[in-house]
């Protein structure tokens, strides 16, 4: 059965075509530096965002009108939802997607049950790849929507949920396993904490480190080879969220010794809900080696939530891709569309209009970063502004040979200090012309 009647197959026709069903700036198969654009990029459909999401808001029913409302029973929607999926996929010809245990498959009334639904699931959607040229970029547990979650999982303070949480990780990595994941995301929904007044933050912290290194030995027990993630954010839903942001993560994992086991999933929307640009995060993370994978959306400068709208900002795609291209391309990670289009985007077509929106955005971006790393817009003049570290008393700091009394002696005797210009505004109209140049 075909679920998207009214959506061809999406192709690229150009920056000039009028059809809202084709690419504008994404040609998958351009070859830029020895790759096809669809390899630099590896964009991945979110299962949650685009297939089960329904359009609920605190204060609104469902508003998505989807090809499988009429299924009522919720392994027939499951079902109905991986066909349709498949569908979409092929129809933007997107190499990856991402999905939580609980998006695919319904909870049953017991852990038994809910794992026999994901099987059947599971096994249906691996017969799919079997023929499909999409794969699977991460899996994941949703460990927050159950009312069992309400304080947390890993940090919780009732340790049989701390054992439920680990349970459904156990069983999330063999699925991802088996279904050729190539990273695995730990997202910390309830993670976090309202109050100090009711919470030992310590212990909180130390059982997170415990659940990961569980996690970390059963991936290398049961063989796993894809590369585990951590995805900050800073609130929502908790006010204070343990993985706040890049630094914060990358102290933790340094603290419990975890850190050469993970990378990072950079989040647009989180990094701005961060007090953050998201270049600032990508940049923290890639000069860390800690770099793994992003999730593409962008959020609503006016809002303090996390809205995960489709991203169409081209400077913050660009800023993006300036990162991904400065660490040699992705490894295993690729953009993710944690995104969903708005409530009031409610028709099925509107999920590849999102779609070919944020594709085109992410395209035309990378190729205004390749320009600009080609270039080398940015890196001449930052050569420049820093050559004072290459000569002198900056060359004698940098080799480790400069103390306190060394210093002392050369300030007293260079009375003159002379700074320059840092160019910002100069910099900031470049990358315009670099931007709307074509
Ligand atoms: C929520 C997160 C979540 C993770 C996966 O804000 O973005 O969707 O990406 O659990
Ligand atoms: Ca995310
Ligand atoms: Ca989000």
């Amino acid at each position: 059965m075909e679920y998207f009647k009214n959506v061809p197959q999406i192709k690229y026709e150009g920056p000039k075509s009028n059809n809202p069903y084709a690419f504008k700036f994404y040609n998958p198969d351009e070859i830029i530096d020895g790759k096809p654009l669809k390899e630099h990029l590896r964009f991945s459909v979110a299962y949650w965002h685009t297939f089960t999401a329904n359009g609920t808001d605190p204060f609104g029913a469902p508003t998505m009108q989807r090809p499988w409302d009429h299924f009522t029973d919720p392994m027939d929607i499951a079902k109905a939802r991986v066909e349709a999926a498949f569908e979409l996929f092929e129809k933007l010809d997107v190499p990856f997607f991402c999905f939580h245990d609980r998006d695919i498959a319904p909870e049953g009334e017991t852990l038994r049950e809910t794992n026999k639904n994901l099987d059947t699931i599971v096994a249906m959607i691996k017969d799919y790849l079997k023929t499909s040229k999409t794969k699977v970029l991460w899996g994941t547990a949703n460990l927050f929507s159950n009312p069992r979650f309400v304080h947390g999982a890993a940090t919780s303070c009732n340790a049989d949920v701390f054992a439920y949480a680990a349970a459904q990780v156990k069983k999330a990595l063999e699925i991802t396993k088996e279904l050729g994941g190539q990273n695995y995301v730990f997202w910390g929904g309830r993670e976090g904490y309202e109050t100090l007044l009711n919470t030992d933050m310590e212990l909180e912290l130390d059982n997170l480190a415990r659940f990961l290194h569980m996690a970390v030995e059963y991936a290398k027990e049961i063989g796993f080879e894809g590369q585990l993630l951590i995805e900050p954010k800073p609130k929502e839903p908790t006010k204070h969220q343990y993985d706040f942001d890049a630094a914060n993560v990358y102290a933790f994992l340094k603290k419990y010794d975890l850190d050469k086991y993970f990378k990072l999933n950079i989040e647009a929307n989180h990094t701005t809900l961060a007090g953050h640009d998201f270049q600032h995060e990508l940049r923290y993370a890639r000069i860390n080696n800690m770099l793994g994978s992003i999730d593409a959306n962008m959020g609503d400068m006016l809002l303090g939530w996390d809205t995960d709208q489709f991203p169409t900002d081209i400077r913050m795609t660009t800023l993006a891709m300036y990162e991904v291209i400065k660490m040699g391309g992705f490894d295993k990670g690729g953009l993710n569309f944690d995104a969903k289009v708005r409530r009031a985007s409610f028709e099925p077509e509107d999920l590849f209009l999102g779609h070919i929106a944020g594709m085109d955005a992410f395209a035309k971006g990378f190729k205004v970063a390749y320009k600009l790393v080609k270039d080398g817009v940015f890196d001449r003049f930052i050569e420049e502004r820093y050559k004072s570290y290459r000569e002198g008393i900056g060359a004698e700091i940098v080799n480790g040979k400069a103390n306190f009394k060394t210093l002392e002696e050369y300030a007293l005797n260079n009375p003159k200090i002379e700074n320059k210009s840092g160019k910002q505004e100069l910099l900031e109209s470049i990358l315009n012309q670099y931007l709307f140049s074509e």
